[in-house]
């Protein structure tokens, strides 16, 4: 086979070191996780060679009768998962998911409501700096300021006097459970759609520590890499009487070649999610969450909220130290091997680049094998780093002994 005769050492290096990376640091950020190497393989597959736009039986293209087996297996397993008439496992990621449904759903210019992006929300929720902004009419909801958290009967309200064409439920940095029955019984009061953006906590409902939205909401979204633990990627759920218009939305509405590949991959996690093994490590991850939660407020850190039911925190780092901002303890906590990220706390009187919050999240450890007794460890890591009250070297090595017992890709590394 005259396969080309270059070695890339130098991008193979890259990949070498990020995945030490991932092996020898805290990977605390909400929204990440680590796939399975069944994920990977899958992922890495000659899949990735085929053109298959359409759908299984209906392609422009010949030769897919295997890339139809695929397809068909994923959206069968993750039908089963949620209970969901139809699925459509081609979104290349939330964002898209969440695009295909508006252009399903909606005419440019319709009225929709979602959580505010400064208040926990997603770009595509509304952000004005997103196409969803700028081409439909969004009225936000916030949570409360005695609580931080949603209040239906004000999101009723609003829709009340709004009558949105659609309502939005779903966050990136929400502590809490999101009910949907209130939603639904909203949406039908107002003659909206719902929609469930469940793109955080997909894994936590199939694990069944989070109320299912599939039997209330018109359409639900996600992503796969968060909580669900597969490959990069997006995936829709509908019922039946919208599927046609979804299917039509995605493609040729506005994706072309599915990426099969990742497909297969996404039909490995919901396989992997199917088992008795990923409803433990769903509720891991959230008692992971309450006792990070719980480890960080006794080092004098505000929780927003009060605390977390779900795979996240946010922290309001004010209370800890009023100079402190969330870009810096960002960028201390890398120096250290923890990874997280900045992100805005509600009514945050600092920019999005600058910040009063963290966020925090126990989906990547929790595959790890971390249970309640590392999170009091990486709690004590945290505050001492943030406070400065130890060298950036020993705590850089108390990281790397703590990670050292919990390697995720040994055999990569
Ligand atoms: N970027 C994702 C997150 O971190 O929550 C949302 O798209």
């Amino acid at each position: 086979m005259p396969w080309p005769q270059v070695n890339d050492d130098e991008l193979f290096d890259i990949i070498s070191r990020e995945t030490q990376r991932q092996n020898t640091g805290l990977q605390l950020i909400a929204s990440e996780n680590f796939a399975s190497p069944a994920v990977l393989e899958a992922a890495g597959s000659p899949l990735t060679n085929k053109y298959s736009e359409g759908y299984p039986g209906r392609r422009y293209y010949g030769g897919n009768l295997l890339i139809d087996e695929a397809e068909t297996l994923a959206r069968e397993r993750v039908k089963a998962l949620f209970g969901a008439d139809h699925a459509n496992v081609q979104p290349h990621s939330g964002a898209n998911a969440n695009m295909a449904v508006y252009l399903a759903l909606l005419t440019p210019g319709d009225k929709v409501m979602g959580l505010s992006l400064d208040h926990g929300g997603h770009l595509t929720h509304g952000s004005p700096v997103n196409f969803s902004g700028q081409l439909y009419e969004f009225v936000s909801y916030a949570v409360t300021d005695s609580d931080e958290r949603l209040d239906y009967a004000q999101i009723a309200d609003t829709a009340r006097r709004e009558r949105p064409k659609l309502i939005i439920a779903g966050a990136t940095a929400y502590p809490r459970i999101i009910d949907p029955a209130p939603l639904r019984a909203i949406a039908d009061e107002v003659g909206a759609y719902f929609l469930f953006d469940a793109a955080h906590i997909a894994g936590l409902i199939v694990g069944g520590v989070h109320p299912n939205p599939m039997p209330y909401a018109d359409v639900v979204t996600f992503t796969t890499h968060k909580t669900m633990r597969g490959p990069r990627g997006g995936c829709i759920l509908c019922t039946e009487p919208l599927a046609k218009d979804i299917d039509r939305a995605v493609f040729p509405g506005m994706q072309g070649g599915p990426l099969e590949h990742i497909i297969a991959a996404k039909a490995v996690s919901f396989l992997e999610a199917s088992t008795e093994d990923f409803k433990t490590y769903a509720s891991q991850i959230v008692s992971n969450s309450a006792a990070l939660a719980e480890g960080l407020a006794n080092e004098g850190f505000r929780l927003v909220s009060g605390g977390t039911d779900n795979h996240l925190m946010l922290l309001d780092l004010r209370p800890f130290n009023e100079e402190l901002t969330g870009k810096i303890a960002q960028e201390k906590l890398d120096a250290v091997g923890i990874t997280t990220n900045k992100n805005t706390i509600p009514n945050d009187p600092r920019s999005p680049f600058v910040t009063s919050g963290l966020r925090l999240g126990t989906p990547a450890v929790t595959t790890q094998g971390m249970k309640e007794q590392e999170m009091a460890q990486i709690a004590q890591l945290i505050a001492s780093t943030l406070r400065e009250d130890n060298s950036e070297d020993n705590l850089k090595a108390q990281v790397a002994d703590l990670c050292s017992r919990f390697v995720p890709y040994a055999d990569l590394a």
